[in-house]
């Protein structure tokens, strides 16, 4: 059983042109039809000045399979409506308007009434708190109209998430980390201030000097992540001139951020991993970097794409910003006029995967918080998801057991061999394979080939 929610800079005027295909229908050709010697050569001509328009064009097709998945998936999943997925749909140049707003609807009755639940039993819930208001912002949603009833009193939604806000500054001054972490601090003070509200000089403080200190850790590495989410809301704050204060903490807070993200591109244009290059990418955008700096790295995520990397709609609605040159900065100037209204889904035959008939063999060693450790042998189908393959093991009555949480990246394994590793101790299941940590959770990451898989509880 699963417990918790269930969920299915103005830079932006960078024009990036990266290729200039105005003279694709060369007639060229015509004119020296007559002279045959010339005709190989023009073929090549046309041949290479063909290519950035073919480029051009696949890049375009790219962009619209990406946007029409993330559409389809506000009906494939199921649960709760997810706020990130609704933010980049809005953000997109893209649309398909009457899908939007039925999923808008869904935002403002569901995911509010769960919110309103949270709030009830005093939960802290400042990420996706702000996911819901920077939802809301993209679409124009009048935020003084949207309150939360809690017992007698009604408040606004800003009003709350300043309030969530100054709870996880205090749990800062007394222990150094927010209640949740700081990926949803930052968000929080982006949904602020993209929302036009000025936020508590003391609360950009606490994250101006998370910065410095280098406080942003996912795990035992760092979290390109958070300082991309960081930088992005301390840009706004940057724009929206509410920290004059600092000013000079701020703008060095800024520059810290985009050394780091740049010192952490790889030599294939990675920026941290594949599911951090789309964050990270908005966040040089938003800091108004020269081209070239995040050039190679939107490259690299359409590489991936491409490769089918992408497959979960969290992970799409982080990239698809960043691929159309825009970050979430964009919410704050939404106007919602004239938008485009051509995205159309095209029936898709259902298909109907069958298990492979080649097994492969997984280890599944299990390391509790104590150090005691357990190994198990299943065979699956190749191909399985991991967590299939652990259900398999399950079933298989061997001792092993666990369970897991949904949120809106999918199931987040929570319990093993009846130990929580619980996040309110900043413990969690830890995944790696043959030693290498994993990437991907346990819906996304595939068995492909025998290997160990090691679930260690680990303090973060
Ligand atoms: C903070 C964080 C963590 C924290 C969460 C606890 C906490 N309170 O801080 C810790 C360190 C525990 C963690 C663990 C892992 N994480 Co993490 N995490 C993040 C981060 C930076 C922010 C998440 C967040 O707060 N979102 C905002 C709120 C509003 O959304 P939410 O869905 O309610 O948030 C919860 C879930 O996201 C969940 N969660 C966190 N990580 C992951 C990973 C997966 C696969 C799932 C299903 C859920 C999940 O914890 C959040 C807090 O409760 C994201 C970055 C990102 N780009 O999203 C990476 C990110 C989601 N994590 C990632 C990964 C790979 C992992 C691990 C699988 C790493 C590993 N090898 O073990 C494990 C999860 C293993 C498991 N038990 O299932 C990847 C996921 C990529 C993908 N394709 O699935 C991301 C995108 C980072 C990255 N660029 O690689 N993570």
């Amino acid at each position: 059983m699963s417990r918790a929610r269930r969920y299915e800079n103005t830079p932006d005027a960078h024009m990036f042109v990266e290729v200039n295909c105005g003279d694709c229908s060369s007639n060229n050709s015509s004119r020296l039809s007559t002279m045959l010697s010339w005709v190989f050569i023009t073929s090549l001509l046309a041949l290479a000045s063909s290519k950035p328009c073919e480029n051009e064009a696949a890049n375009n097709e790219l962009l619209l399979s990406l946007n029409k998945n993330l559409l389809r998936s506000l009906e494939t999943q199921g649960g709760l409506p997810n706020p990130s997925v609704h933010l980049a749909l809005r953000i997109s140049d893209n649309h398909n308007l009457a899908k939007e707003s039925e999923h808008l609807n869904r935002l403002t009755t569901n995911l509010h009434n769960d919110l309103e639940n949270s709030l009830t039993n005093r939960q802290v819930v400042t990420g996706i708190l702000a996911l819901y208001t920077l939802a809301l912002k993209s679409s124009c949603f009048d935020l003084h109209t949207v309150s939360f009833s809690i017992g007698e009193t009604s408040e606004s939604l800003l009003t709350h998430l300043k309030r969530q806000m100054e709870q996880e500054k205090e749990h800062i001054v007394f222990s150094s980390r927010p209640l949740t972490n700081y990926y949803q601090y930052s968000l929080g003070v982006l949904a602020l201030c993209t929302s036009g509200v000025r936020v508590n000089n003391h609360v950009t403080n606490k994250l101006i000097k998370a910065v410095e200190h280098q406080h942003f850790t996912h795990g035992d590495i760092d979290s390109i992540d958070t300082y991309a989410m960081a930088g992005m809301a301390l840009q706004c704050v940057k724009n929206g001139g509410f920290h004059v204060h600092n000013a000079a903490e701020l703008d060095a807070a800024l520059g810290k951020i985009k050394q780091k993200l740049l010192s952490s591109r790889r030599t294939d244009g990675h920026i941290g991993n594949e599911f951090s290059t789309g964050l990270a990418v908005q966040a040089l955008l938003a800091m108004g970097s020269p081209v070239a700096d995040y050039a190679p790295s939107i490259e690299a995520i359409r590489t991936d794409a491409r490769r089918n990397i992408y497959h979960n709609p969290m992970g799409i609605s982080q990239i698809l910003p960043a691929l159309q040159q825009k970050s979430y900065l964009t919410v704050k100037n939404k106007e919602c006029l004239n938008e485009d209204n051509t995205l159309v889904l095209e029936p898709i035959d259902p298909v109907v995967v069958l298990p492979s008939q080649t097994k492969v063999t997984l280890k599944v060693e299990v390391v509790k918080s104590d150090g005691s450790a357990a190994v198990y042998t299943v065979d699956v189908p190749k191909d399985s998801s991991l967590l299939e393959a652990l259900e398999v093991l399950q079933g298989e009555n061997v001792g092993f057991t666990f369970d897991h949480e949904s949120s809106l990246w999918g199931p987040f394994l929570s319990m093993v061999n009846g130990e929580q590793a619980r996040q309110s101790d900043r413990r969690f299941w830890h995944l790696s394979s043959d030693d290498t940590a994993l990437t991907e959770g346990v819906s996304d990451f595939k068995i492909q080939k025998a290997q160990k898989i090691t679930i260690k509880n680990t303090t973060y």
